[in-house]
């Protein structure tokens, strides 16, 4: 059994999200409906978490995560033929439009010079939109894609144990792919001030407790049959794959995907109780756009089948 009391400190800490019920249904219908087709089905979890610092939230904090792992991994796993849940933050990168995000969209239009009224698309300031858009249109059509959005810590945590116990109907044909950064601290519910905190009571100390560790829930009691995986930050490179097997010891789940701070997008090391798989881009790969996502989504997707195929024996 996981550690008792994470159940009942998420019930007691962390407000619980009106929506959570009927998104566990849709993710239910949705893996089921894909399962019974063949398709594997992986929940990806991108952007970073919001913490508030009082109930009428001014103030929180936040973290770097722009999403962009989440949303370009979601793309490669759906090329890979599975479908993807993508509970995202608010906001964050999201697969297909990524590729336009610092985009004007008014400076990718034009009025047509002989009508003034009728809008073009400026296709040098889109470069690739007719492919991308045609892709994003096929995908929607398939409903492969299940977008999920959370802001706050609380509305990722419940969200995630929902999709758990959601997916945990599909066994070892669900994978969990745990891209987003997760604060480590928050203010318990109990201990959050209502209103805008005051600058007239003079300088601010924070007391933060520590976030329960909801992949151990997870991988033993809410989807135990899954195939999960765990990414692991670290800014000091020294630290970085004793901590990822320290993870893999203490959760007893599939791989973690080790990346450092300032080279995320171009090395990773992929670590599993037998192995360590280092993934990189050369300079010409950068050079022709390739992508780590799509080496540590073909790396993932390969041990995912080795590990449904072992199940099967
Ligand atoms: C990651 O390590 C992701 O690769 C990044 C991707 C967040 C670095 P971006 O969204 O960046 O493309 O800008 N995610 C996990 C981060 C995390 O909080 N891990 C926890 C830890 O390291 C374990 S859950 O302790």
């Amino acid at each position: 059994m996981a550690e008792p009391n994470i159940d009942g400190k998420l019930a007691e800490e962390f407000a619980v999200p009106a929506h959570v019920e009927e998104v566990k249904e849709r993710m239910t219908e949705f893996a089921r409906c894909h399962a019974s087709e063949g398709r594997r089905v992986v929940v990806i979890t991108s952007g970073g978490t919001k913490v508030p610092l009082e109930s009428r939230t001014v103030r929180f904090l936040d973290n770097f995560s722009s999403g962009r792992r989440g949303a370009s991994s979601a793309e490669y796993f759906i090329e890979a033929g599975y479908a993807v849940i993508f509970l995202h933050r608010h906001r964050s990168l999201y697969p297909y439009t990524r590729m336009f995000s610092t985009i004007n969209m008014l400076d990718a239009l034009q009025l047509r010079r002989d009508s003034g009224e009728e809008v073009v698309v400026n296709q040098e300031v889109l470069p690739n939109i007719s492919k991308v858009l045609k892709r994003y249109q096929e995908v929607k059509e398939r409903r492969l894609l299940l977008p999920i959005e959370f802001s706050a810590l609380s509305e990722y945590l419940h969200l995630l144990k929902a999709t758990a116990q959601a997916l945990s109907t599909i066994g070892s044909k669900a994978m969990f792919y745990l891209a987003a950064a997760v604060s480590d601290f928050y203010i318990p519910a109990s201990e959050m001030p209502e209103h805008k905190i005051q600058s007239s009571n003079g300088p601010l100390q924070l007391s933060l407790n520590m976030v329960p560790k909801i992949l151990s829930p997870l991988v033993k009691d809410w989807a135990p049959q899954a195939f999960v995986i765990s990414f692991k930050l670290e800014t000091d490179k020294s630290i970085l794959l004793d901590k990822a097997k320290k993870a893999l010891d203490t959760y007893r789940h599939q791989a973690v995907v080790a990346n450092v701070l300032d080279t995320r997008r171009g090395y990773v090391v992929v670590v599993t109780r037998d192995t360590q798989v280092e993934l990189s881009l050369t300079d010409e790969d950068e050079k022709r756009d390739v992508e780590i996502e799509e080496r540590i989504v073909s790396n993932l997707t390969s041990a995912h089948q080795r590990f449904i195929d072992q199940q099967k024996e």
